[in-house]
């Protein structure tokens, strides 16, 4: 049971609702889960303290001495390997950018109750594994299999289902030559809150995939119906209706807001004159085809300057001048369109667990 809600939210100056309270336990969740300070897509590669965190239950506490991957289900050679049996292997490092799929959430009206992103639930980090796809032929993955489930030490209760965090992946997936089992993010051994000693990555998906402290990885012949697979990470407009799965990140971009803040609101003050807009923009599909940006709160839109992709997997950067020449207050608002045609949309994309709402960030500003 929620407690009564006694906050009333006083906005972030991007359009959050200001009618709606806040329950103690999403500011609890809030607090425990922190997004990237807007101004942190400065930087290519999110430093690790600024990158987002989303943890369902608690950080266990690992011993990287005795800890120990177990690989098996329908597979005909099993194994139990430690950190340095790993690390022994071939290594790859990519750049890839997660993003959580309750990202947007709780810019959402109604607002469904669960960790309330605003924006920023997002990140770009270097990470470095054995890619996942030579274990498994390593283990040699038997007749019949369809998944490979991943399981975290942590555990927890969740629509009072008592449970490990689990998420599977298609075997087409999981044999795909870029998911890599991680230890180390930006060159040094994985912080606990990032999965210390190992975690999944699955490029281009959302984060709900990226399945850390990993324990366990099961060939499976059937599909896995766990709660984190087919309860909470789906698309749908009722709790009770099951809907479809969330998988690839969809598209969104994220604008740096310029100037200065006020403390409370955020509200931005810039001065009058030529200001450089900077932000990302990613989708889990294709790379990006464009970005507009829209200084009167999605009116009129025009073309913001897009740098190459950096990875096949990380956040393209964009800039864009605006004339901010007449003093008043504006609404600043970026959208992304990715090549396989998807673009943001200017009103809330709703689903009843608030996933994949890739609404355009707004941003005001007054211009003195
Ligand atoms: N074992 C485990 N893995 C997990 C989670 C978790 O709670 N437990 N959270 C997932 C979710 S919902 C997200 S968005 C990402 C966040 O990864 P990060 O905290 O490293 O940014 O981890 C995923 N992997
Ligand atoms: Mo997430």
């Amino acid at each position: 049971m929620l407690s009564e809600p006694i906050l009333p939210s006083v906005g972030d100056g991007s359009g959050f609702q200001r009618d709606q309270r806040i329950h103690v336990e999403e500011l609890q969740l809030a607090l425990r889960n922190k997004a990237l300070p807007l101004e942190g897509p400065h930087y290519d590669i999110t430093p690790t303290g600024l990158h987002y965190t989303l943890i369902h239950y608690d950080i266990p506490v690992v011993d990287g001495t005795s800890w120990r991957l177990d690989v098996g289900g329908q597979v005909r050679r099993q194994l139990s390997l430690t950190l340095e049996d790993l690390q022994q292997r071939p290594q790859q490092t990519l750049r890839v950018t997660l993003e959580c799929a309750g990202d947007g959430r709780a810019l959402l009206h109604p607002r469904p109750i669960s960790q309330p992103w605003l924006t920023g639930a997002v990140g770009t980090a270097e990470w470095t594994g054995i890619p996942l796809h030579l274990l498994l032929e390593e283990t040699e993955v038997g007749e019949g299999v369809t998944e490979i489930l991943f399981t975290g030490l942590d555990r927890g209760m969740e629509g009072g289902v008592e449970q490990h965090y689990q998420r599977s992946v298609p075997l087409d997936v999981a044999q795909h030559d870029d998911l890599l089992l991680a230890w180390r993010m930006n060159g040094v051994p994985l912080e606990p809150q990032h999965g210390f000693p190992l975690r999944l990555i699955v490029p281009g998906w959302y984060g709900m995939a990226q399945v850390k402290w990993l324990c366990a990885i099961t060939a499976l012949t059937a599909p896995f119906d766990g709660y984190q697979q087919a309860v909470a990470y789906r698309y749908s407009k009722a709790r009770a209706e099951q809907g479809e799965p969330v998988t690839l990140m969809r598209v969104r971009s994220l604008l740096i807001p310029p100037g200065i803040p006020d403390f409370l609101t955020r509200m931005r003050v810039v001065e009058r004159g030529l200001v450089e807009l900077r932000g990302r923009a990613w989708s889990g599909r294709s790379p990006i085809a464009q970005v507009e940006v829209s200084c009167d709160g999605g009116g009129t839109w025009e073309r913001a300057e897009v740098g190459k992709p950096q990875s096949a997997y990380s956040w393209q950067n964009w800039h864009y001048r605006w004339e901010a020449l007449t003093p008043g207050t504006y609404e600043l608002c970026c959208r992304a369109q990715d090549r396989a045609g998807e673009m943001q949309p200017l009103d809330q994309y709703w689903t009843a667990r608030g996933m994949g709402n890739n609404a355009v960030q707004r941003v005001r500003v007054v211009v003195m």
